[in-house]
């Protein structure tokens, strides 16, 4: 295409990943399991065929723990970044990324969530991590929660609903501030905040299959309001180190009414209210909207606040925004043909192209997306996923020729620049991910969206050794010529 795009000098460029879908080493120096180290592999006959997930039960989750049924568990094992993180963060430099994003697992820190003191190990790795950044001169954001509970907080304690559990992560947040603010500068207190009321629905939770959606519903949203608890207690302290920010972290998928019938259009709006506004709004402003007060009303759903919420909330709000945007969809009142394959059971769009996993790619819809949140909230954005995951093998060259990763990333760059010009204040992209890494919602090695083939099989079969695709050349040459 050869066609340069507009951005400002100090836009800070870079990938995305999370602790348990890159790291391994579950049992070494102290690290306990996380929720997401207890979901199995399961190998689909059909990728499309939905109806072969199944939900895990509270005793499939304690089976695993000693893994009595003899299964995998990917997220144990990631792609070995524990031992190869030199490695890996050379090649991001390499790649010419400015920022890394990454999280930290708290089974590391606090492996039982109820410890007096961290874990000593724990805090070392990261420790180094954070140096080998600063060697490679990489700009570092953290996730504190990225998805991965300590999995006994989730036994000993019952999860989120406990206001025990505030503390906790409290404690845990305010470790990494005081050791790592000097490595540091961005900070999400959760990754993807608004998925909780998903997670919870898709059963993966284990004890909840036997609710009612109602009452599932009404849980995760007082599960939601004492981790925004929690969040606006670190911003809070945070306040006391003048070189960090602290942003939030929302699923965002741009979706358009199926048509113009104002029943589907308002119906759209609701749905965008309740599913993504409803969290920039808590989190920007501090207080509850309107329109919440009236859906809790409507679906039963009632939150236990404690004395001092409301003005904690209010007073700590975030300094930026930042959210994911991988694909959109259609919304109309009544059901609407959905996309194959999704377990985000997206409304499908005809004008629109999906993945084999049914994401619809739409770089429009992040040009849309970013206008949005830019004319409601006027604080700066930042996108902290974007990319596509694809089904690859390498090559005879030792390589993947990933020419549709390469049109993907373009034309969202391309739409990210246009809103730059359209007034949106844009300050970076992590893109997910600069390295193949385990999957977050099917647990597959196989869904690839590296810039860098990993070579493990779904089994964690393989050398591990990492391999540079197209895709990665193309990055290189697009940091310096910004040319797509
Ligand atoms: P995977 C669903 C929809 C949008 C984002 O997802 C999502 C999910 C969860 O599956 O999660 C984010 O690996 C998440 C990452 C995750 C990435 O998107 O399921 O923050 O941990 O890996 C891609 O294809």
């Amino acid at each position: 295409m050869n066609k340069k795009l507009e951005f400002p000098n100090d836009f800070l460029w870079g990938g995305a990943t999370a602790a348990t879908q890159i790291e391994g080493a579950y049992n070494v120096d102290g690290k306990s399991l996380s929720v997401m180290e207890m979901i199995p592999f399961i190998e689909l006959k059909d990728r499309k065929d939905l109806s072969q997930t199944r939900k895990l039960t509270t005793q499939d989750l304690i089976d695993s723990i000693e893994n009595k049924k003899g299964l995998h568990y990917p997220k144990r094992y990631g792609i070995d970044f524990y031992h190869r993180y030199k490695e890996d963060i050379a090649l991001f430099k390499e790649a010419g990324m400015k920022i890394f994003r990454m999280s930290v697992a708290w089974t590391r820190i606090f492996p039982n969530g109820d410890e007096a003191e961290p874990n000593k190990r724990g805090l070392e790795f990261y420790r180094s991590v954070f140096e080998e950044c600063k060697k490679q001169g990489l700009e570092v954001m953290v996730t504190i929660n990225h998805f991965d509970m300590p999995f006994s907080i989730t036994q000993n304690y019952g999860g989120w609903k406990n206001r025990k559990v505030i503390d906790m992560y409290f404690k845990y947040a305010k470790t990494l501030i005081d050791e790592f603010h000097e490595y540091v500068k961005y900070w999400l207190p959760f990754n993807e905040i608004n998925l909780g009321v998903l997670f919870s629905a898709m059963g993966l939770e284990g004890s909840t299959e036997d609710k009612s959606l109602a009452e599932r519903l009404a849980g995760t949203y007082q599960d939601l309001h004492n981790q925004l608890v929690a969040q606006a207690k670190f911003i809070e302290y945070a306040k006391k180190f003048n070189n960090t920010k602290v942003g939030c972290m929302v699923a965002d998928a741009t979706t358009y009414a199926l048509d113009c019938n104002p029943i589907n259009v308002l119906e759209n709006q609701q749905k965008e209210q309740m599913k993504k506004f409803f969290y920039y709004d808590v989190m920007t402003t501090g207080e509850y909207p309107s329109y919440s007060k009236r859906y809790f009303k409507e679906n039963g759903i009632s939150i236990v606040k404690e004395n001092g919420d409301d003005e904690i909330l209010k007073n700590n709000t975030v300094e930026f925004i930042s959210f994911s945007y991988y694909m959109s969809s259609t919304i109309a009142k009544e059901e609407v043909e959905l996309t194959e394959g999704n377990l985000m059971k997206m409304g499908k769009n005809p004008f629109l192209v999906a993945t084999e996993w049914g994401w619809q790619i739409d770089p429009l819809g992040l040009r849309y997306c970013l206008n949005q949140l830019w004319d409601r909230y006027h604080l700066p954005l930042f996108i902290s996923e974007n990319g596509m995951g694809v089904l690859e093998t390498l090559n005879e060259k030792n390589t993947v020729e990933d020419d549709y990763r390469i049109e993907y990333l373009g034309k969202h760059f391309e739409q990210m620049s246009e809103a730059i010009k359209d007034g949106v204040n844009l300050f970076g992209y992590t893109m997910w991910t600069p390295i193949d890494v385990v999957s977050a919602g099917s647990n597959e090695m196989s869904k690839r969206y590296g810039l860098i083939y990993v070579d493990y099989d779904d089994y964690h079969k393989g050398t591990g050794n990492r391999f540079k695709k197209k895709s990665f050349y193309w990055f290189q040459n697009f940091m310096k010529t910004k040319e797509i």
